[in-house]
């Protein structure tokens, strides 16, 4: 071996290890010895894709590449931090990085490296692969319930504010999987899917009331689940029958579900968004609690998320009420609470979560501003919510373009004066 090696830095997301990441750590260890910045979830979720495999599972993988030295973490996309801990002689990393979203990172190390003359090596991106293209091989191909289901508490431990949107179909599931943005600099995308009671029963013509069954409900999710990756809450509504709960948690659980939301209320059910609560019933705390407590025993799974929603506000009820029953359900063991609300503002529900982020039961706090939707996910996000459903905006979305297009046909007895809104159909051809 030879003394006094130079110091060597690669930052590496290694979901899927490549002959593009041997290529380049190749280059890196004959420069020197090599430490590796291995991006932890939060970081890769600042610019690509949620990973597929986790953390640790990473370093599993890395630690047996030869090239490398030592790995630690890097927690966020910009190296500055590591670089400056290290001060190495050498930073690596591909050549692609001078377009795109990592265009501004590189500015920033180039900088950084500046301070002790460090240098900036960039290796030819190598051709034809990447691990975001492998990615979208692999999604073609799908995923597993076990890495789905475990994605959900992943994405709450690494993320801000986890974005879940309602997904009625397997169209509007493939819709929500492939649509990303970019926003200064920042990858967003939605980070998964609700099935909701309510377009469920809306899609097949019926009142939100459990009409529509658990086990019609399950064929809908095996459907998105057949075409789609991310994690899915799935909106239990009660959860029926006590007698019954524990088959529906295992059922849900075996095909890949991350979390069933339960709500505290007994009786035949109606929407929470309703005016009119004079006819719905609140269970019982100690009720509610042996919900809780007999789902949690009925899954296998650490993964798998038990959500307590409370509908204290919904039935007009106060403040310590609503607390009362979450510091009484986290007890029990929910994983998550959902603390509904069908006020046009946020503040009932932040007053809650003022108390509730001091209290020493507290769990993480999940949103669902259907009525106050003018609250910014940044608000919610400083008032301690980890987890935001947009409940039924595509099953709403898609009602008026329907109606629109049958009009239009039914006026004019012909349909071109509809085409001019509708997708093409070579779109839609083309999505799948
Ligand atoms: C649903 O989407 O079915 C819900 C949310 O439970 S709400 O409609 O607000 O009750
Ligand atoms: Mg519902």
């Amino acid at each position: 071996m030879k003394k006094n090696r130079k110091k060597v830095y690669v930052g590496l997301s290694a979901d899927i290890l490549h002959n593009g990441h041997i290529n380049i750590l190749k280059v890196a260890n004959k420069l020197g010895d090599v430490t590796v910045g291995l991006l932890t979830d939060t970081a890769i979720s600042e610019y690509k894709k949620f990973p597929h495999l986790n953390y640790k599972q990473r370093l599993t993988v890395l630690k047996s590449v030869k090239y490398i030295k030592k790995i630690i973490p890097q927690e966020t996309l910009d190296y500055s931090k590591n670089l400056i801990k290290l001060k190495p002689d050498f930073l690596v990393h591909g050549d692609d990085w001078k377009k795109g979203i990592q265009k501004l990172t590189r500015t920033k190390a180039i900088a950084c490296l500046k301070k002790w003359r460090g240098k900036l090596i960039e290796p030819k991106y190598t051709k034809n692969i990447s691990s975001s293209l492998i990615k979208k091989k692999l999604s073609d191909l799908g995923t597993t319930p076990d890495v789905r289901r475990a994605k959900l508490k992943r994405l709450i431990h690494a993320k801000d504010i986890v974005r879940i949107i309602e997904t009625h179909s397997a169209l509007s599931g493939l819709i929500i999987e492939k649509l990303n943005y970019n926003k200064r600099n920042k990858y967003i995308e939605f980070d998964g899917f609700w099935s909701s009671s309510l377009t469920d029963s809306a899609l097949r013509g019926k009142p939100d009331n459990q009409s529509v069954d658990y086990s019609t409900r399950m064929l809908g999710l095996n459907e998105i689940f057949e075409v789609t990756t991310k994690p899915l809450i799935f909106d239990a509504d009660n959860g029926g029958r006590v007698e019954h709960l524990p088959y529906l948690v295992k059922s849900l659980e075996r095909i890949g579900v991350s979390a069933i939301v339960l709500e505290d209320k007994i009786g035949l059910k109606r929407n929470s968004l309703f005016q009119d609560q004079q006819k719905t019933k609140q269970d019982t705390v100690k009720g509610f609690c042996k919900k809780i407590e007999i789902s949690k025993k009925s899954k296998v799974t650490d993964d798998l998320m038990i959500v307590a929603r409370i509908e204290s506000f919904i039935l007009g009820k106060t403040l310590n009420d609503a607390l009362k029953r979450a510091e009484a359900y986290s007890r029990a063991g929910a994983d998550a609470i959902l603390i509904h609300s069908k006020e046009k503002n946020a503040n009932q529900i932040f007053t809650f979560s003022k108390k509730f982020l001091k209290s020493k039961y507290y769990k993480p706090l999940i949103a669902v501003p259907s009525t106050y939707s003018k609250t910014y996910e940044r608000d919610l996000i400083n008032n301690g919510f980890k987890v935001v459903i947009y409940a039924n905006h595509l099953l709403r979305a898609s009602y008026p373009a329907m109606l629109d297009a049958a009009k239009k046909i039914l006026i004019k007895q012909r349909s071109f004066e509809a085409e001019r809104k509708i997708s093409p159909i070579n779109k839609v051809l083309n999505l799948i």
